[in-house]
């Protein structure tokens, strides 16, 4: 009797253990959605994006790679307070609908201020 009642104890603390870990592994990962995985490439030279809309589901994952082909940018998202540095992949989950604008984050020169996108989350 004793014995089955440790067994069950010892089960029942490996499940909790288990469980635990589980959803430690799903913090310490990626941010994921519910939705799908949307990878772009926002190509910077002085002083434009090549990529100047972005749109995505609501619930997508993003993933955006910044590369500068000319001169020294990086490119950070009004609304969700993020920012990608160059050579550099941002993730995050688009969970906010709306337009929101990007831009260089980097004083660049004189074409700074010209250096801006749209991010679409519908
Ligand atoms: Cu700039």
């Amino acid at each position: 009797m004793k014995k089955w009642l440790i067994a069950i104890c010892i089960m029942m603390t490996a499940m909790l253990v288990m469980t635990a870990c589980g959803s430690n592994d799903s913090e310490s990962s990626e941010p994921e959605g519910n939705g799908e995985v949307k990878e772009f490439t926002i190509n910077a030279s002085n002083f434009e994006f090549d990529l100047k809309e972005i749109k995505v589901n609501k619930g997508d994952t993003v993933k955006i790679t910044l590369k500068n082909t000319e001169g020294n940018h990086a490119v950070k998202f009004d609304g969700y307070n993020k920012e990608v540095k160059a050579d550099d992949t941002l993730s995050f989950v688009a969970n906010k609908t709306g337009e929101f604008q990007y831009e260089c984050s980097i004083f660049c020169g004189a074409g700074h201020s010209d250096m801006v996108g749209k991010l679409i989350v519908e």
